[in-house]
Protein backbone atom coordinates (compact mmCIF):
# COMPACT_ATOMS: atom_id res chain seq x y z
CA UNK A 1 0.00 0.00 0.00
CA UNK A 2 1.34 3.24 -1.08
CA UNK A 3 0.31 5.76 1.76
CA UNK A 4 -0.02 9.36 -0.03
CA UNK A 5 1.28 12.27 1.41
CA UNK A 6 -0.81 15.11 2.11
CA UNK A 7 -3.69 12.78 2.90
CA UNK A 8 -6.22 12.61 5.65
CA UNK A 9 -7.20 8.85 6.67
CA UNK A 10 -10.32 7.50 8.92
CA UNK A 11 -8.29 5.93 10.91
CA UNK A 12 -4.63 4.23 12.80
CA UNK A 13 -4.84 1.60 15.16
CA UNK A 14 -2.17 0.34 16.83
CA UNK A 15 -1.42 -1.33 20.09
CA UNK A 16 1.36 -3.15 22.57
CA UNK A 17 3.91 -0.89 22.63
CA UNK A 18 4.82 -1.69 26.34
CA UNK A 19 6.34 1.88 26.14
CA UNK A 20 9.28 2.38 29.10
CA UNK A 21 10.54 -1.06 28.69
CA UNK A 22 14.73 -1.01 28.72
CA UNK A 23 15.88 -2.69 26.27
CA UNK A 24 18.56 -4.14 28.04
CA UNK A 25 15.83 -6.69 29.79
CA UNK A 26 13.62 -7.00 26.93
CA UNK A 27 14.19 -6.06 23.47
CA UNK A 28 11.75 -3.55 21.65
CA UNK A 29 10.75 -1.73 18.80
CA UNK A 30 10.19 1.28 20.07
CA UNK A 31 12.52 3.45 18.08
CA UNK A 32 11.18 1.80 15.08
CA UNK A 33 7.50 2.92 15.98
CA UNK A 34 8.91 6.71 16.36
CA UNK A 35 10.59 6.51 12.91
CA UNK A 36 7.29 5.53 11.55
CA UNK A 37 5.25 8.25 13.66
CA UNK A 38 7.81 11.12 12.37
CA UNK A 39 7.83 9.54 8.81
CA UNK A 40 3.79 9.75 8.54
CA UNK A 41 4.39 13.42 9.80
CA UNK A 42 6.92 14.45 7.66
CA UNK A 43 4.66 13.22 4.90
CA UNK A 44 1.92 15.39 5.94
CA UNK A 45 -0.72 12.69 6.90
CA UNK A 46 -3.69 13.06 9.29
CA UNK A 47 -5.60 10.68 10.49
CA UNK A 48 -9.65 11.30 12.08
CA UNK A 49 -9.33 8.82 14.84
CA UNK A 50 -6.08 7.54 16.45
CA UNK A 51 -7.03 4.72 18.20
CA UNK A 52 -4.45 3.41 20.79
CA UNK A 53 -5.71 -0.47 21.27
CA UNK A 54 -3.82 -0.92 24.93
CA UNK A 55 -0.51 -2.06 26.44
CA UNK A 56 0.65 1.30 25.35
CA UNK A 57 2.49 1.42 28.92
CA UNK A 58 4.49 -0.52 30.73
CA UNK A 59 2.94 -0.78 33.81
CA UNK A 60 3.04 -4.31 35.46
CA UNK A 61 7.04 -4.76 35.28
CA UNK A 62 7.69 -1.74 37.38
CA UNK A 63 5.72 1.44 38.01
CA UNK A 64 4.82 3.52 35.04
CA UNK A 65 3.45 5.89 37.48
CA UNK A 66 6.26 6.29 39.73
CA UNK A 67 8.87 6.96 36.30
CA UNK A 68 6.48 9.51 35.10
CA UNK A 69 6.82 11.45 38.65
CA UNK A 70 10.80 11.99 37.62
CA UNK A 71 11.38 15.13 35.41
CA UNK A 72 12.57 12.58 33.37
CA UNK A 73 9.93 10.51 32.50
CA UNK A 74 7.31 13.22 31.82
CA UNK A 75 9.66 13.87 28.92
CA UNK A 76 10.11 10.56 27.74
CA UNK A 77 5.54 10.54 27.95
CA UNK A 78 6.18 13.74 25.81
CA UNK A 79 8.71 11.29 23.57
CA UNK A 80 5.88 9.39 22.33
CA UNK A 81 2.58 11.50 22.77
CA UNK A 82 4.01 14.52 20.99
CA UNK A 83 4.88 12.23 17.80
CA UNK A 84 1.28 10.75 18.31
CA UNK A 85 -0.88 14.47 18.79
CA UNK A 86 1.01 15.66 15.72
CA UNK A 87 -1.13 12.94 13.51
CA UNK A 88 -4.14 13.74 14.69
CA UNK A 89 -6.74 16.15 12.19
CA UNK A 90 -8.03 19.34 13.81
CA UNK A 91 -11.46 17.88 15.87
CA UNK A 92 -10.16 14.24 15.14
CA UNK A 93 -10.90 11.68 17.81
CA UNK A 94 -7.92 10.54 20.01
CA UNK A 95 -9.01 7.08 21.86
CA UNK A 96 -6.86 5.51 24.64
CA UNK A 97 -7.83 2.28 25.31
CA UNK A 98 -7.10 0.52 28.55
CA UNK A 99 -4.59 -3.07 28.43
CA UNK A 100 -3.66 -5.06 31.24
CA UNK A 101 -0.19 -3.88 31.25
CA UNK A 102 -1.48 -0.54 31.75
CA UNK A 103 -3.06 -0.55 34.84
CA UNK A 104 -2.44 -2.47 37.91
CA UNK A 105 -5.85 -2.14 39.03
CA UNK A 106 -8.16 -4.76 37.93
CA UNK A 107 -10.72 -2.39 37.54
CA UNK A 108 -8.78 -1.01 34.33
CA UNK A 109 -8.01 2.57 35.55
CA UNK A 110 -4.91 4.27 34.85
CA UNK A 111 -2.53 5.98 37.84
CA UNK A 112 -3.93 9.37 38.08
CA UNK A 113 -1.09 11.87 36.98
CA UNK A 114 -1.27 9.69 33.53
CA UNK A 115 -4.73 9.67 33.21
CA UNK A 116 -4.90 13.67 33.73
CA UNK A 117 -1.98 13.87 31.38
CA UNK A 118 -3.48 11.81 28.92
CA UNK A 119 -7.16 13.96 29.45
CA UNK A 120 -5.02 17.11 29.37
CA UNK A 121 -3.71 16.42 25.72
CA UNK A 122 -7.43 15.55 25.05
CA UNK A 123 -7.11 12.01 24.88
CA UNK A 124 -10.29 9.69 25.87
CA UNK A 125 -9.56 6.46 27.91
CA UNK A 126 -12.00 3.66 28.08
CA UNK A 127 -11.76 -0.04 28.11
CA UNK A 128 -13.85 -0.49 25.15
CA UNK A 129 -14.38 1.69 21.95
CA UNK A 130 -17.39 0.75 19.69
CA UNK A 131 -19.21 2.32 16.68
CA UNK A 132 -22.14 1.30 14.49
CA UNK A 133 -18.88 -1.14 12.22
CA UNK A 134 -16.14 -1.98 14.70
CA UNK A 135 -15.27 -2.57 18.28
CA UNK A 136 -12.24 -2.00 19.80
CA UNK A 137 -11.07 -3.49 22.68
CA UNK A 138 -7.48 -4.65 23.54
CA UNK A 139 -8.64 -8.27 24.04
CA UNK A 140 -7.18 -9.38 27.88
CA UNK A 141 -11.16 -9.44 28.63
CA UNK A 142 -11.69 -12.92 29.57
CA UNK A 143 -8.23 -14.13 30.28
CA UNK A 144 -7.81 -13.50 33.81
CA UNK A 145 -10.16 -13.95 37.17
CA UNK A 146 -8.70 -11.39 40.13
CA UNK A 147 -6.38 -13.87 41.53
CA UNK A 148 -4.35 -14.61 38.54
CA UNK A 149 -4.58 -10.97 38.06
CA UNK A 150 -2.63 -9.65 40.95
CA UNK A 151 -0.06 -13.20 40.96
CA UNK A 152 0.70 -12.12 38.02
CA UNK A 153 1.80 -8.33 38.80
CA UNK A 154 3.45 -9.48 41.45
CA UNK A 155 5.32 -12.77 39.63
CA UNK A 156 6.24 -10.16 36.61
CA UNK A 157 7.77 -7.26 39.58
CA UNK A 158 9.89 -9.88 41.06
CA UNK A 159 11.20 -10.85 38.08
CA UNK A 160 11.54 -7.78 35.89
CA UNK A 161 13.57 -6.74 39.34
CA UNK A 162 15.81 -9.21 39.79
CA UNK A 163 16.55 -8.63 35.96
CA UNK A 164 17.54 -4.91 36.49
CA UNK A 165 20.92 -6.65 38.09
CA UNK A 166 20.95 -9.82 35.84
CA UNK A 167 19.23 -8.77 32.65
CA UNK A 168 19.71 -12.02 31.09
CA UNK A 169 17.34 -13.72 33.69
CA UNK A 170 14.47 -12.04 32.42
CA UNK A 171 14.81 -13.99 28.66
CA UNK A 172 15.08 -17.24 30.90
CA UNK A 173 12.03 -16.36 32.92
CA UNK A 174 9.71 -15.68 29.84
CA UNK A 175 10.83 -18.45 27.86
CA UNK A 176 9.65 -20.96 30.77
CA UNK A 177 6.76 -19.27 31.69
CA UNK A 178 5.93 -19.44 27.81
CA UNK A 179 6.24 -23.36 27.75
CA UNK A 180 4.15 -23.48 31.04
CA UNK A 181 1.93 -21.49 31.91
CA UNK A 182 1.37 -19.61 28.22
CA UNK A 183 -2.72 -18.32 27.82
CA UNK A 184 -1.89 -15.04 26.16
CA UNK A 185 -0.79 -16.41 22.71
CA UNK A 186 -2.38 -18.75 20.38
CA UNK A 187 -0.30 -21.50 18.96
CA UNK A 188 -2.89 -23.93 17.09
CA UNK A 189 -5.97 -23.23 14.75
CA UNK A 190 -8.24 -23.87 17.89
CA UNK A 191 -6.53 -22.06 20.40
CA UNK A 192 -7.04 -19.06 17.85
CA UNK A 193 -10.61 -19.84 17.47
CA UNK A 194 -12.01 -19.89 20.77
CA UNK A 195 -10.03 -17.18 21.88
CA UNK A 196 -11.75 -15.06 19.34
CA UNK A 197 -15.13 -16.32 20.35
CA UNK A 198 -14.57 -15.82 23.97
CA UNK A 199 -13.49 -12.34 23.29
CA UNK A 200 -16.23 -11.55 20.75
CA UNK A 201 -19.29 -12.51 23.34
CA UNK A 202 -17.05 -10.38 26.33
CA UNK A 203 -16.73 -7.17 23.75
CA UNK A 204 -20.50 -8.32 22.04
CA UNK A 205 -19.50 -8.13 18.85
CA UNK A 206 -22.68 -8.66 16.97
CA UNK A 207 -21.92 -8.33 13.24
CA UNK A 208 -19.57 -5.91 13.71
CA UNK A 209 -15.56 -5.94 12.69
CA UNK A 210 -13.68 -6.57 16.17
CA UNK A 211 -10.21 -5.21 16.58
CA UNK A 212 -7.97 -6.29 19.04
CA UNK A 213 -4.48 -6.10 20.45
CA UNK A 214 -2.76 -8.12 22.95
CA UNK A 215 -1.38 -11.31 22.56
CA UNK A 216 1.22 -9.48 20.00
CA UNK A 217 0.00 -11.91 17.18
CA UNK A 218 -0.88 -9.23 14.33
CA UNK A 219 -3.47 -11.23 12.00
CA UNK A 220 -6.76 -10.74 10.30
CA UNK A 221 -9.53 -13.32 9.78
CA UNK A 222 -12.32 -12.44 7.55
CA UNK A 223 -14.04 -15.25 8.98
CA UNK A 224 -13.82 -14.22 12.46
CA UNK A 225 -14.19 -10.71 10.80
CA UNK A 226 -11.18 -9.61 13.24
CA UNK A 227 -8.21 -8.00 13.52
CA UNK A 228 -5.15 -8.28 15.50
CA UNK A 229 -2.88 -5.41 15.22
CA UNK A 230 0.26 -7.06 16.66
CA UNK A 231 3.13 -4.81 18.77
CA UNK A 232 5.94 -2.48 18.85
CA UNK A 233 7.87 -5.53 20.67
CA UNK A 234 8.87 -8.10 17.93
CA UNK A 235 6.19 -7.14 14.76
CA UNK A 236 6.48 -3.55 14.17
CA UNK A 237 2.87 -3.64 12.61
CA UNK A 238 -0.45 -1.15 12.69
CA UNK A 239 -3.56 -0.74 11.07
CA UNK A 240 -4.97 2.72 8.64
CA UNK A 241 -8.85 2.53 7.77
CA UNK A 242 -9.77 4.53 4.19
CA UNK A 243 -13.21 4.74 3.74
CA UNK A 244 -14.35 0.78 4.23
CA UNK A 245 -10.83 -0.99 3.98
CA UNK A 246 -9.08 -1.27 6.60
CA UNK A 247 -5.07 -2.05 5.88
CA UNK A 248 -2.91 -4.31 7.75
CA UNK A 249 0.63 -2.47 7.83
CA UNK A 250 3.85 -3.57 9.16
CA UNK A 251 6.94 -1.30 9.23
CA UNK A 252 10.87 -1.63 9.55
CA UNK A 253 13.40 1.25 9.15
CA UNK A 254 15.21 -1.16 6.64
CA UNK A 255 12.01 -1.54 4.54
CA UNK A 256 9.62 1.35 4.95
CA UNK A 257 6.00 0.28 5.25
CA UNK A 258 4.78 -3.09 3.36
CA UNK A 259 0.96 -4.30 3.45
CA UNK A 260 0.07 -7.65 5.03
CA UNK A 261 -3.89 -7.96 4.61
CA UNK A 262 -6.68 -5.97 3.72
CA UNK A 263 -10.39 -6.01 5.55
CA UNK A 264 -13.14 -4.36 4.02
CA UNK A 265 -16.02 -3.41 6.68
CA UNK A 266 -19.11 -5.22 6.15
CA UNK A 267 -21.50 -2.46 6.05
MN1 LIG B 1 -2.09 -7.23 27.01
Amino acid sequence: MKIKAGKTYRSLILSDVHYLLDKKIKEHSHKDLFALLDYLRKKEIRFERLILAGDILENWYFSANRRFRHKKGKKRFNKLFDRLDALVSRRGEKIYIIGNHDSVNYSLTLPARIESYLDTRGWETMEIYEDGQIVVAHGHQGQYGKFFWFLNIFLVKIVYSFALFFPRFFKTAENFYRRHFNFDRNETPEQVLKYYSILSNRVKQGDRLLVSGHTHQFMASEELYVINTGDWIESRTFVIQEGDLLYGLSYSRRHGIQKEFTIQLRT
